[in-house]
């Protein structure tokens, strides 16, 4: 633990702005003074009891309810005070001054952002997984992230991510034990059947790990960049997704300059649906500033959507600059592309020229909308029910990959014709090492300043 840690910490903990009540919320080993300055005495613990807040001459700031929540039995793991009282700015302001004034002999200070949170990790009442869902819970876009961002939290995540250090836990044990008897290792991990158990636990790694990408597209969903020739019907299909119109439709080319951003949801998952300039080559300065933010958006983009205008299909002009583009795309000579779907616009004009390369649809009567979503949910690679999904990181998943590949490196060393006990025991460690980063077992303290500095003050 760093010396903040143990330095009493108070903050705001509702939103900022009015509202019924607000919450001022303190956490530290030892808040008695605290307590006696602003409530007039000790508290019965985890009652709530209606009081008047004291301002230091004894006048009441606000009348409100005051809890108190004795370590260990709390958020945090520590002492923890908590004042409601009427939720104005103002009157907020003015507890959360009293409570440093009233505290300034035992070190209370201002918290920062997620601290209590962390504070709950580092005394155990959290793994770092579960914090993670609490930021998870408040920042959740759709009702299936914070459905399964609840049960990340509730410890749904954390016991398949147990039950897999369990599985390492006892091949370590053993391969360990075989370290101190080395004549006989061979036979004594053949009888142990080690190589079934790495294939095991690889088996079973990779079942959570399925579920984890599933819970970091939850999160996380997917960047989806509309692209094409100006005029296919870009802005068109943007607004059609998003229901809404967002982005200025014309029949003028070039009606697009800027991107447009929007995020809408299939299913719970949330795709960043960006629209772009049409792209051409142009002398138009504020149009070929447009088109290059197009191909930066494209270059980064999870999956693109290459409109094309069904109307001009076998038009050489419309072709050979669709050509240009697929050049630039890195197509393929059939024009694939793993990123990449076909969407040929304005199947309302002409319904018989849909091609089998792709998905035709018409952004304007909606026709083959459905298909498109059904299409983007099995790119982004979304299978799962959203009942069933915890929520997970890219971080999570990259450490369960780190791990595979560890356990991969350790099935070598098992099966290698002499096999190399010490370097198997090694990477054992390692995969074990991966999997703690996850629960924050094994977590640098960077890592955790990253992590909680994005949670939100008071939390
Ligand atoms: N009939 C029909 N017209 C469409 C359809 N989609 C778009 N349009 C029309 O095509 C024209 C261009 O549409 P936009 O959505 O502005 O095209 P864009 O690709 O965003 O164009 P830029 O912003 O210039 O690159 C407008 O007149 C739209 O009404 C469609 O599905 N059917
Ligand atoms: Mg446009």
């Amino acid at each position: 633990m760093l010396p903040r840690h143990h330095q009493p910490i108070v903050a705001v903990a509702t939103a900022p702005g009015r509202g019924a009540v607000g919450i001022v919320r303190a956490s530290g080993r030892d808040l008695r003074v605290l307590i006696d300055a602003l409530c007039g005495g000790a508290l019965a613990p985890r009652h709530a009891t209606y009081l008047p807040f004291q301002a230091a001459d004894g006048s009441p700031i606000d009348q409100g309810l005051a809890i108190h929540f004795p370590a260990p039995h709390s958020y945090t793991g520590e002492d923890v005070l908590e004042l409601q009282a009427h939720g104005g700015p103002v009157v907020l302001q003015l507890l959360l001054a009293r409570c440093l004034e009233a505290g300034r002999d035992i070190g209370l200070r201002i918290a920062e952002p997620g601290e209590f949170t962390e504070r709950a990790f580092l005394n155990d009442k959290l793994d770092l997984a579960q914090a993670e869902a609490v930021a998870d819970l408040i920042d959740a876009s759709t009702e299936a992230a914070a459905l399964s961002a609840s049960r990340s939290l509730a410890g749904a995540f954390s016991t398949e991510i147990g039950g897999l250090r369990d599985r390492l836990v006892r091949l370590r044990m053993l391969v360990e034990a075989t370290l101190d008897f080395p004549d006989e290792e061979i036979d004594f991990l053949q009888q142990a059947d080690a190589r079934g158990q790495i294939d095991d636990a690889v088996d079973a790694l990779d079942g959570v790990l399925d579920h984890a990408r599933q819970g970091a597209l939850l999160r996380e969903g997917i960047k989806v960049v509309l692209a094409g020739q100006p005029n296919v019907g870009k802005s068109s299909l943007l607004n059609a997704l998003a229901g809404a119109e967002l982005a200025i439709v014309t029949p003028i080319p070039g009606t697009t300059r800027d991107k447009v951003r929007e995020t809408i949801q299939i299913e719970g998952v949330p795709l960043h649906v960006i629209d772009t300039a049409g792209l051409r080559d142009t002398h138009d300065e504020v149009e070929r500033i447009g088109v290059a933010r197009s191909w930066s958006e494209i270059e980064a983009a999870d999956a693109v959507l290459f409109l094309h205008d069904l109307t001009r299909r076998g038009d050489p002009l419309h072709e050979a600059q669709d050509a240009q583009i697929a050049e630039r795309l890195r197509l393929d000579a059939a024009g694939r592309h793993p990123r990449v779907l076909h969407v040929f616009n304005k199947a309302d004009l002409a319904p018989a020229a849909a091609p089998s390369d792709g998905l035709a649809l018409s952004a304007q009567t909606g026709l083959g909308l459905d298909a498109l979503r059904r299409e983007l949910l099995q790119r982004a690679g979304w299978h799962a029910q959203p009942e069933g999904v915890f929520i997970a990181r890219t971080r999570h998943v990259q450490a369960l990959r780190r791990t595979r590949e560890h356990l991969a490196l350790a099935r070598e060393h098992l099966v290698a014709a002499s096999p190399a006990f010490e370097l198997l025991a090694e990477e054992l460690r390692l995969a074990h090492d991966a999997l703690g980063e996850i629960t924050g077992t094994f977590t640098s303290d960077d890592l955790l300043g990253e992590i909680f500095s994005r949670f939100c003050i008071g939390k």
